[in-house]
């Protein structure tokens, strides 16, 4: 269920499965960048878990970091809370298995999720992590939207492909994050976001808000905390919550 539903247009996904399906994409705010960006002045670990229904109570805003095994998503989440070690990277594919909330300047969550497309684990533990995904996006009523980070230097995966193109039959809004963009040169980058916009309209009546990062080098970090800002602004509390996530696990929130 979301919860921004003014902020969404909708747009017809155009792929053969899903013709005639309305789905939702939010409003391409990427390119306001003339607002000041938001600051993050604190950010802290609250909690990981497997099971969607012991996340934090979903009373404020949450924003989800997917994508395939070691795209670069928790590091773009200590880039853009300015920390070096608040989520765990690592070089090797497969280093976040759990759901981790963020608590940002006390107001709204930052997910760092598991990656999907890690070849070296087992059938049955690729299906857990997918399952754990699967119900946590499912589930989160707080969730505005989820950020897919695809790495610059690719072409379009069927896995990042089928992975939006769920997101859209589900209505679920999301972005998509190009990362490590100082493996390119500024002109090689931009090129490769043309081709996958264009790839994109192939299947989409619009393309997502798009936006190019690099977390060695701080690119894109006050585009995605300015989108995050004019999007967050209108969420509103869910009046019941149906989690059974106990307060005393998490005295913080
Ligand atoms: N050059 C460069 N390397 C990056 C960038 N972002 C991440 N990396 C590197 O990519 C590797 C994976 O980064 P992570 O942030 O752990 O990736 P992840 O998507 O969280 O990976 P999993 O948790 O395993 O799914 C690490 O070696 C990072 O240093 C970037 O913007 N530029
Ligand atoms: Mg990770």
């Amino acid at each position: 269920m979301l919860l921004c539903s003014e902020l969404q247009t909708f747009a017809i996904l155009k792929t053969k499965a899903a013709q005639k399906t309305i789905c939702c994409i939010i409003l391409n705010l990427a390119s306001q960048t003339s607002f000041e960006a938001m600051k993050i002045t604190q950010a802290k670990h609250i909690t990981s878990q497997t099971d969607w229904r012991k996340c934090p109570p979903p009373e404020r805003p949450e924003y989800a970091f997917i994508g395939r095994s070691n795209v670069g998503k928790s590091s773009l989440i200590n880039m853009l809370c300015n920390q070096r070690h608040l989520a765990s990277t690592s070089s090797m594919p497969g280093k976040t298995r759990v759901i981790n909330h963020f608590l940002i300047n006390d107001a709204w969550f930052m997910v760092d999720l598991p990656g999907y497309g890690w070849a070296r684990v087992g059938k049955s533990q690729r299906q857990e992590f997918q399952s754990m995904i699967d119900d946590y996006l499912q589930n989160r009523p707080n969730l505005i939207t989820t950020f897919v980070l695809i790495d610059i230097r690719h072409e379009p995966q069927d896995n990042d492909v089928h992975f939006m193109t769920e997101l859209g039959l589900r209505g679920l809004p999301f972005a998509m994050v190009f990362t490590k963009a100082d493996k390119l040169s500024k002109t090689a980058a931009q090129l490769k976001v043309d081709a996958y916009t264009q790839f994109m309209m192939g299947a989409w009546a619009e393309c997502p808000p798009c936006f190019i990062t690099s977390a060695e080098k701080m690119t894109g970090k006050d585009e995605i905390l300015t989108y995050i800002d004019s999007l967050h602004a209108h969420f509103k509390k869910p009046h019941h919550s149906t989690h059974s996530f106990q307060k005393s696990h998490n005295k913080n929130v």
